[in-house]
C-alpha cells in the first residue's frame, strides 16, 4: 500500500529544488482536521504511515550546529525493522529548537517537508491538515477530538491506563515508534502537567513558582487567548513568538495535556529513559499541532505590513544562565536572520528562515482556510 512510487532522495531533492523555484500559482489549502471527510482523513494517515515505516535516510547527521545542551544519543542504531523512523530523526534538532529563533520557521520548514516527504513519495494530494485545539480547551479529555474510532480514518482515543496508555482505537492504535525504545503510540491525558515538567531538571525547575507549578493545561489555549496572541505585538516577532512559545504557553500546554508521545513521556517498559521534547514528533499530532502554530503565526504575520516579514532570535537556549535569558528573550547569540539556515541534519532538502517567512512565495505554497 506504500509503493506509489520507488522513491529515490536524488529524485526527491530534484523535484525539489524545482518547487523551491517555481512560482505559487495554485496553493494547497490547509483546513482543520475535523472539516476533512473520511477520505481525506484516510489518505494522510495512510501517507503517515507509510513514512514511518520507510527506510531510514542513510544521509542524515547530527552536527549539533546549534546544541548547547549535550543531550545524549540514547538510542541511536537500536531501533527494530519497521518502527516510525523518519519521525524518530527528529528529536536530534528540536533541542535547539524551541525557545530560539529556530521555533516558528524551524516548525513551519518542518510540517512543509514532511507534507513533501508524503507527496512525492505516497501520492499524498497535499494540504495539510490542522488541529485547532482551542475547540477543545474547554474539556480537553472529552473533547471530540479524541472520538474517532475509525480504523482507516480516526485518530483514535486516549490511551489504556491499564496498557500504559497504548492508544487502542483508531488507525494508530499500535502504531509502532522507536524512542526512546520500541513501543506501541501512548497518549495519557494530564490536566496539571507542570510539576512532572519542573522536576524533569533543576535548570527548567528554576523558572517555575508555585502558581504555575498548579496551572491547568487547558487554561493557556482557549479561543479567546489565542485571539489575542494573534492581535498581540503587532511587528514585533520576538515578544508575539513567547506567547505561545514562553515555559507554560499554548504550545507548550498541548504537548504536555495529551501526555504519552506527544509529550516525550517514557514508556513503562523503558529503562534510563530521559523524557523530553526530543520525543515529541514521535506522536503524528505532533505534525497537525504544528501546523496549528504556523497558522497563528500566518494570522500574525496578515493582520500586519511590518508583522509579515519581522524576523528576530537568537540561535542558542541560555536555560543555565538567568541573566542570559532575561536579556535574550528568544535566545542569545549568535543571532539568526533570515539568510540563516534552517537547522535539518540532512533529514530533508533545506531552506533558509527566509524562504519560510511568507507561506504563499514559491519555496511554501499554501493557504490556510
Ligand atoms: C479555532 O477555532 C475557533 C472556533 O471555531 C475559531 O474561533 C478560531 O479562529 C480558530 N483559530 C484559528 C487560529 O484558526
Ligand atoms: C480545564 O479542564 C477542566 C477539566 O475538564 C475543566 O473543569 C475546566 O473548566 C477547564 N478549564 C478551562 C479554563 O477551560
Ligand atoms: C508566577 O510566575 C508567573 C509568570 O511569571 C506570574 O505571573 C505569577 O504572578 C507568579 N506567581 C507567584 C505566586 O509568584
Ligand atoms: C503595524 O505595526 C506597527 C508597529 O506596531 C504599527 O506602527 C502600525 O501602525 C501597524 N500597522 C497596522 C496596519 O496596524
Ligand atoms: C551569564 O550571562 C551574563 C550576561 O551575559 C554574563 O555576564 C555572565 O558572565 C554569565 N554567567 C555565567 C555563569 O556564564
Ligand atoms: C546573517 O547572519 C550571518 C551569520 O551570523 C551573517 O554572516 C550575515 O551577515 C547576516 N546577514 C544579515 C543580512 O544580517
Ligand atoms: C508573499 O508572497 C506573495 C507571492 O509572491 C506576494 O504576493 C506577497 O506580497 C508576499 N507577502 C509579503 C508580505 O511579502
Ligand atoms: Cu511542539
Amino acid at each position: 500500500m506504500c509503493s506509489v512510487s520507488t522513491f529515490s532522495y536524488l529524485l526527491f531533492y530534484a523535484l525539489f529544488t524545482v518547487l523551491i523555484n517555481a512560482q505559487c500559482t495554485n496553493p494547497t489549502v490547509r483546513r482543520e482536521w475535523r472539516t476533512l471527510d473520511r477520505d481525506e482523513r484516510a489518505a494522510w494517515i495512510s501517507a503517515v504511515k507509510c513514512l514511518a515505516a520507510s527506510p531510514n535516510n542513510p544521509d542524515l547527521v547530527a552536527t549539533g550546529r546549534y546544541l548547547l545542551h549535550p543531550y545524549g544519543l540514547e538510542c541511536e542504531g537500536e531501533f527494530p525493522a519497521v518502527v516510525s523512523k523518519i519521525l524518530f530523526y527528529l528529536w536530534k534538532i528540536l533541542y535547539q529548537i524551541h525557545q530560539t529563533g529556530m521555533f516558528l520557521p524551524f516548525h513551519r520548514w518542518f510540517v512543509h517537508s514532511v507534507e513533501q516527504a508524503m507527496v512525492e513519495k505516497y501520492g499524498f494530494s497535499g494540504g495539510f491538515p490542522y488541529w485547532n485545539w482551542t475547540i477543545d480547551a474547554p474539556d480537553f479529555y472529552k473533547s471530540s477530538w479524541w472520538q474517532d474510532s475509525d480504523t482507516e480514518s480516526g485518530l483514535g482515543g486516549w490511551g489504556d491506563p491499564d496498557k500504559d496508555y497504548e492508544v487502542q482505537d483508531g488507525a494508530f492504535a499500535g502504531f509502532a515508534l522507536a524512542n526512546p525504545s520500541y513501543h506501541p503510540m501512548r497518549y495519557q491525558y494530564t490536566a496539571q502537567p507542570f510539576a512532572a515538567f519542573a522536576a524533569s531538571s533543576p535548570t527548567i525547575a528554576q523558572f517555575f513558582n508555585s502558581t504555575m507549578l498548579e496551572t491547568y493545561a487547558n487554561s493557556t489555549f482557549h479561543a479567546d487567548q489565542i485571539a489575542a496572541i494573534i492581535a498581540g505585538n503587532p511587528s514585533d516577532l520576538v515578544n508575539f513568538q513567547l506567547s505561545p512559545d514562553n515555559w507554560i504557553c499554548a504550545h507548550g500546554s498541548v504537548h504536555a495535556i495529551t501526555g504519552g508521545d506527544l509529550a516525550g513521556t517514557c514508556p513503562a517498559t523503558t529503562e534510563d529513559c530521559i523524557p523530553g521534547n526530543k520525543w515529541w514528533p514521535n506522536s503524528p499530532l505532533f505534525f497537525l499541532h504544528h501546523a496549528m502554530i504556523g497558522k497563528i503565526w500566518s494570522d500574525w504575520q496578515n493582520l500586519n505590513e511590518t508583522s509579515a516579514t519581522a524576523f528576530a532570535g537568537g540561535s542558542v537556549q541560555a536555560f543555565d544562565n538567568t541573566t542570559y535569558f532575561a536579556e535574550y528573550p528568544t535566545r542569545a547569540p549568535p543571532m539568526l536572520n533570515t539568510s540563516s539556515d534552517i537547522y535539518m541534519d540532512n533529514m530533508f532538502p533545506g531552506a533558509t528562515i527566509g524562504d519560510v517567512s511568507n507561506h504563499t512565495a514559491g519555496y511554501l505554497c499554501y493557504v490556510y482556510e
